[in-house]
């Protein structure tokens, strides 16, 4: 008994320091004000070419929306306590191919006329855990309205890319760690 114990003693404490690096997240997408019937699912998985974004949005309008890492877990008042896009290094907002833009700017998803966006994209600024500049524990927020990806030429544009409100959000989490 004794032996069990201090195996499961030792097995406990040693999870607790291993580094554990996560391979796969997951953000559930809602509207959490209910006004939208918006749901989604997206998996973010660790890859060698960086992390891969994939899943699907449903009971979105067609067309295009941005689609942003935000700040925090505080997905209250809508969405709006997620704060602003996830922006660690204090740059300004742009599109996912730019070499400078924020952790955040993750572009947009395109919706289909049945009202469904099938994402699928590799991102090499996401990092899949909690350190300052990682995205576990922060929101995925999916905007009403096409992100201008920075080419704006507005202070808005520099900021959140003119993509107007919040319709769907949700917490990214850990799906499975080494
Ligand atoms: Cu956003």
């Amino acid at each position: 008994m004794f032996k069990v114990l201090l195996a499961a003693a030792i097995l406990s404490f040693s999870c607790h320091l291993c580094n554990c690096a996560v391979k796969t997240a997951y953000v559930h997408l809602r509207d959490p004000s209910g006004s939208t019937e918006v749901t989604g699912e997206l998996n973010f998985t660790q890859t060698a070419n960086g992390v891969r974004i994939h899943g699907k949005i449903l009971g979105i309008h067609e067309g295009l929306h941005g689609g942003h890492v935000h700040e925090s877990a505080n997905i209250g008042r809508s969405c709006a306590g997620a704060g602003g896009v996830f922006n660690p290094h204090n740059v300004p907002h742009g599109s996912p191919k730019d070499k400078i833009r924020t952790v955040g700017d993750l572009g947009n998803v395109v919706a289909d006329e049945y009202g469904v966006a099938v994402v699928d994209f590799f991102d090499d600024l996401v990092r899949l855990n909690t350190d300052v500049d990682g995205v576990i524990g922060r929101s995925y927020v999916i905007h009403e309205k096409e992100d201008d990806l920075g080419r704006g030429n507005n202070k808005e544009s520099k900021t959140n890319g003119n993509c107007g409100g919040l319709i769907a959000c949700g917490v990214i989490e850990v799906l499975e760690e080494d």
